[in-house]
């Protein structure tokens, strides 16, 4: 059983060890507002140690490229490796979801779902290692032309507090599959369960320096990482001002840099969708980890003949939810931070000011205690497209309606704001699905489901401020390998 320590420290070469400056972070509990462990603040000599030890991890203190334990390992071993560690989190995932439910405030069920997916998430990768190859190309005569898959080296990763296991799962395990060594840095609002993973890869028998894991602050740690020389290729999930940062630090040395970046992801329903089976799935797409995903369903786009229905049914079932700490597993827990709570209550604030029509709201039971950050889910009717809370990510459980008229106006209205990342298309008209499939602008798009950003096969990123680059399913192995073409010419 894992038990949470009162001090976290960094994980640099399979070992716990203190940031350099002796400085930590208060660790704190979404539930009741309480510090209930320090973190290490790493900062950027923490950051060039760790990617020091993912160099030598890698590469080796040779001259030839990926001769080190890391590097030179086969494609098989490395399947291995990540497989044994799946099983290791699977062993261990009532007290990783414990863990996590504690450190970010989500429902118990909710935690518990997310390490079954980052088990998941390598047990995928685990089988992909040796399926990553190269092609031959035909060319002129007298040539063979193959392409070779390698790893960029060392890559970076930035994971945002949300879903904490479940990122790290999607970008690690990729990175690590196709051979890279890792150093991470974790959200300061959400770190303890990565630390807890990290040392289960050192028990799977990973070499010391493949993953590393630095905790800090973004401006300080995050902001070495994306900055450092020696890293190869960053991954960034979080807010689209902090995205464009990490991308020019990473410019500096020419760095790739996959960016997952939030959305306002619509869903679609018409006036002859299966009503009863949307329901429930409008709801949880907003409702899920409290709105704090960044594939959630935040608007819902309903034609005019069902408007009024839609937004009765729906208003049924935001009345019935009920928030309260994570480990009482209801509905929703609190929001991860005051920050987090402040930023949905101003939305809100706003939206109450322009007399916008607040259509229901759930409720916070009544013994969550008085210092958490709790936040009832509100359904919002007769959102003007323009509105900011038709526009930007509030990142809270807030759901925005708006009636449209034919399907020309909801396409224009669903493509009408920065993002990209998912939408939802709730129809029993086949052509329709179709044609809207094509025309809207997102990364994912769902027909009579919405999977909310899971699946680990399914490839997922956004468009415009949704960021670039695609996680998860095989084509996140293609971003973690950088292609080489080599040309023989025989007679
Ligand atoms: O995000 P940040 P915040 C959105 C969501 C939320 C808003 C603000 O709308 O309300 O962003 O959240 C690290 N260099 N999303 O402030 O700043 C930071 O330490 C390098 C959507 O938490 O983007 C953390 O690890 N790194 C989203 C990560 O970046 C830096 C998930 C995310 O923090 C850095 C989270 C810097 N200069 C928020 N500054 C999604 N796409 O799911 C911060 N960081």
């Amino acid at each position: 059983m894992l038990q949470v320590p009162e001090r976290y420290a960094l994980f640099i070469d399979n070992e716990p060890v203190a940031p350099l400056s002796g400085d930590t972070l208060p660790v704190v509990d979404p539930s009741d507002g309480s510090t209930f462990a320090q973190m290490g603040r790493g900062g950027g000599a923490d950051v060039d140690r760790a990617v020091r030890a993912a160099r030598r991890a890698f590469d080796g203190s040779g001259t030839e490229p990926a001769a080190g334990p890391w590097g030179r390992l086969d494609a098989v071993d490395r399947g291995r490796l990540l497989r044994r560690w799946a099983d290791l989190i699977d062993a261990n995932r009532e007290a990783l979801a414990r863990i996590e439910s504690r450190d970010t405030g989500k429902p118990l069920g909710q935690a518990r779902a997310d390490a079954q997916a980052l088990a998941r998430y390598f047990e995928f990768y685990a089988g992909a290692t040796d399926k990553l190859h190269g092609q031959t190309i035909p060319y002129r005569h007298g040539y063979t032309v193959l392409t070779l898959r390698e790893p960029h080296g060392v890559t970076g990763h930035i994971v945002p507090w949300n879903y904490p296991m479940q990122i790290f799962g999607r970008s690690v395990g990729a990175a690590l599959a196709a051979g890279n060594a890792c150093v991470v840095k974790p959200a300061e609002d959400a770190c303890l369960s990565l630390l807890e993973v990290a040392r289960l890869a050192a028990e799977a028998g990973f070499p010391p320096g493949a993953l590393n894991i630095v905790t800090g602050l973004g401006g300080e740690a995050g902001q070495a990482l994306a900055g450092h020389p020696g890293i190869d290729h960053i991954s960034f999930t979080g807010s689209p001002d902090t995205g464009r940062r990490v991308a020019q630090a990473a410019a500096t040395h020419h760095c790739p840099v996959t960016l997952e970046l939030g959305g306002k992801s619509p869903q679609l329903v018409f006036a002859d969708a299966d009503l009863e089976a949307a329901l429930p799935v409008l709801v949880n797409a907003i409702v899920q980890n409290a709105g704090q995903t960044c594939s959630a369903g935040s608007r819902v786009l309903i034609e005019a003949p069902v408007y009024r229905r839609v937004l009765e049914m729906l208003a049924g079932r935001f009345a019935a939810l009920r928030v309260g700490p994570g480990r009482d597993d209801l509905d929703l827990g609190p929001l991860v931070s005051q920050r987090q709570q402040q930023r949905v209550q101003d939305f809100l604030s706003q939206a109450h000011a322009d007399r916008l029509e607040f259509a229901a709201q759930g409720t916070v039971v009544e013994h969550a205690p008085a210092g958490g950050f709790y936040q009832a889910p509100v359904l919002v009717a007769g959102v003007p497209p323009a509105h900011r809370l038709a526009q930007e990510e509030v990142f809270g459980p807030v759901l925005a309606a708006t009636p449209f008229d034919d399907e020309a106006q909801a396409v224009a209205i669903a493509n009408g704001t920065r993002y990209g990342l998912v939408a939802g298309i709730w129809t029993r008209d086949g052509a329709r699905q179709l044609r809207l499939a094509r025309q809207l602008r997102a990364g994912q798009v769902f027909v009579n489901n919405y999977g909310a950003g899971g699946g680990v096969e399914l490839p997922f990123g956004g468009v415009g401020s949704s960021g670039y680059g695609r996680e998860k399913g095989f084509e996140a192995l293609y971003a973690f390998t950088s292609l080489k073409t080599v040309a023989l010419r025989h007679g």
